[in-house]
This record gives C-alpha cells, sequence and structure tokens, in this order.
C-alpha cells in the first residue's frame, strides 16, 4: 500500500461482498470532546478502523489480570486436550484456546472492565449508554505456524447495531512473530462482511490479504471495530502470547442468533445481568 503523505494509508481498494444482514449501514464518525483519545486517534478510528492506545494498563494491573486469567486458561486448555482431536470450534489445544466471559469468574476483572478506562473508551466511541457485551482471553501458544483468519467481530455473531467495539488488550508483548493483530483499514465504513467457514474460523476476506501489522507492547491496547476485518499471525517464538479482549456495545443491542423457525434470524437483547453489566448510563458510570 502506498502512503498518503498524512500518516494514513488508504482505504483498501475492493468491493467486499457484504453479510445478508447487512442493509443500508452507515458508518458514524464519533464527534468529540473525547475523554480519552486524542483527535488523530479519533481520525484514524474512522478512517482506518483501529488504532493502538499505547501503554493503557500499567503494570501492576497488568501482573494482576494475568494472574486472574492464567488459572482459568490453563483448565480451558486442559478440556480440550480431552476433546476428541483436541479442538472445540476454533480453539485447540497447545495452540490456541478463547477462555470466554471470565467477568463472571473475577471480581478483579468485572472491576477492570467496569473502571475509568472502558467508561472512557465507551464514551468515545460508543454512545452514552454502554454496556460490557463479551470478554475472552485469547493465548497463542509457543510454535503455531497457523494464523487466525481475517475476519470481523460481527461477522461471528450479527449485533444490530453492528459497530460495537473491541479492545484487543496485549498481557504480553504482541509483535509480528508472536502473532499481534493486523487489519485490514477502511473495510469497516461497508458494514458487516460476508464471512466463509475454514477449518481455522470465519474468514472474510483472501487468505493472502496482508494488511497493516498493530503491533502492542505489553499494556497497550488494539483498539477496532467490530467491523474492522483483522487476523492474528502465527506465534513462531517459544513464549506463549497472551490477549485478553474486551467488548462493549450499545445498550439494547440485539444478536441475531440463527433460526429457522422465526424466518432465518432471532434477535436476542444482549443484556445478561451478570456478564453484560452497564459500563455507562446517561454518560456516566452506573451506579452501583
Ligand atoms: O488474539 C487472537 O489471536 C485472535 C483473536 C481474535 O481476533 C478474536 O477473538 O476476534
Amino acid at each position: 500500500m502506498s502512503d498518503t503523505g498524512n500518516g494514513l494509508e488508504p482505504p483498501l481498494r475492493m468491493t467486499p461482498k457484504l453479510h445478508p444482514l447487512n442493509r443500508d449501514f452507515r458508518w458514524e464518525a464519533r464527534r468529540g470532546p473525547y475523554r480519552r483519545i486524542s483527535a488523530a486517534q479519533a481520525r484514524q478510528w474512522s478512517e482506518q478502523g483501529f488504532f493502538v492506545l499505547e501503554d493503557a494498563v500499567e503494570p501492576a494491573t497488568l501482573e494482576r489480570l494475568i494472574a486472574e486469567i492464567d488459572p482459568w486458561e490453563a483448565r480451558a486448555e486442559a478440556a480440550l486436550r480431552e476433546l476428541p482431536q483436541g479442538r472445540r470450534f476454533i480453539a485447540r489445544a497447545d495452540e490456541i484456546t478463547f477462555t470466554v466471559h471470565l467477568v463472571l469468574r473475577s471480581a478483579f476483572l468485572r472491576d477492570f472492565c467496569a473502571g475509568p478506562l472502558f467508561r472512557d473508551l465507551a464514551w468515545d466511541l460508543v454512545g452514552p449508554d454502554v454496556r460490557l457485551y463479551w470478554d475472552q482471553a485469547v493465548y497463542k501458544k509457543p510454535s503455531v505456524p497457523a494464523p487466525f483468519p481475517w475476519h470481523q467481530d460481527n461477522g461471528y455473531g450479527f449485533l444490530d447495531p453492528q459497530a460495537y467495539l473491541t479492545c484487543w488488550i496485549a498481557l504480553t508483548d504482541a509483535t509480528t512473530s508472536n502473532g499481534c493483530p493486523r487489519v485490514l483499514p477502511g473495510l469497516h465504513r461497508h458494514g458487516t462482511l460476508e464471512h466463509w467457514t475454514t477449518d481455522l474460523g470465519y474468514c472474510c476476506a483472501d487468505e493472502g490479504a496482508e494488511g497493516l501489522a498493530a503491533p502492542a507492547r505489553a499494556g497497550s491496547i488494539v483498539v477496532f471495530s467490530s467491523l474492522t476485518p483483522h487476523a492474528t499471525g502465527p506465534n513462531l517464538t517459544s513464549e506463549v502470547r497472551k490477549a485478553y479482549i474486551v467488548q462493549l456495545a450499545p445498550d439494547g443491542a440485539r444478536r441475531m442468533e440463527p433460526d429457522e423457525s422465526a424466518g432465518g434470524y432471532r434477535p436476542v437483547l444482549q443484556n445478561d445481568q451478570d456478564r453484560q453489566f452497564p459500563i455507562l448510563v446517561a454518560g456516566r458510570a452506573p451506579r452501583s
């Protein structure tokens, strides 16, 4: 990709195929004043669908996050090893684990997700009324040659509205050698794309697409839209690459669950009281 001279890469030139539920989507830019992000980050968000928030989590908090997550991830890994072929859907023993809904298991993680960092990002990038939609740890194990394929998060479970926020928190340094995120800038503006199934997960772009690498030091966050196609590369190192993912969606968001009897899909409100708690109510921290 050539440089535009303004520090931003031009949007990818491709006419994408859309998800069948994606009709009349319009990307809406977020206006300031912002609480956490800079004007340059807001512009990159709007034009490219991502930015890196450097050093957003301080070392002591990071250490505690890892201490809270590791035991649950070890259980997830052990459970995978018991399964035929050591795999369930996109999780594979000794390769890649997805440890979901950790806020149900750790008060520390719950408080972390409900804290000022995500309240500010929610205000800047989602709106005044926001809930935690999903949280999960993704650990990519040493010497794993397989990438995680190009996908949009809204391609895994279609939310209405389609645009929500994914915060990919690097718990360890994420580099091009151990599987940092890569993004396809600009495609978020089309809304949700058609995805197809591969052995490694859903996919919405040519496997050979290069995209932009988004390396992140431990404690930094790759912030992207649910509509930004992203992938992660192989882990060619001898260490585990650890990430914790926090996703925030507008209050009232509904997940379109496949349901033949309802004519294709059935909307399900995302307000599970235990794990999809409010992050912002009318722009403020919810009263406890
Ligand atoms: O962290 C990874 O390797 C991939 C995770 C990811 O892209 C996701 O969970 O959407």
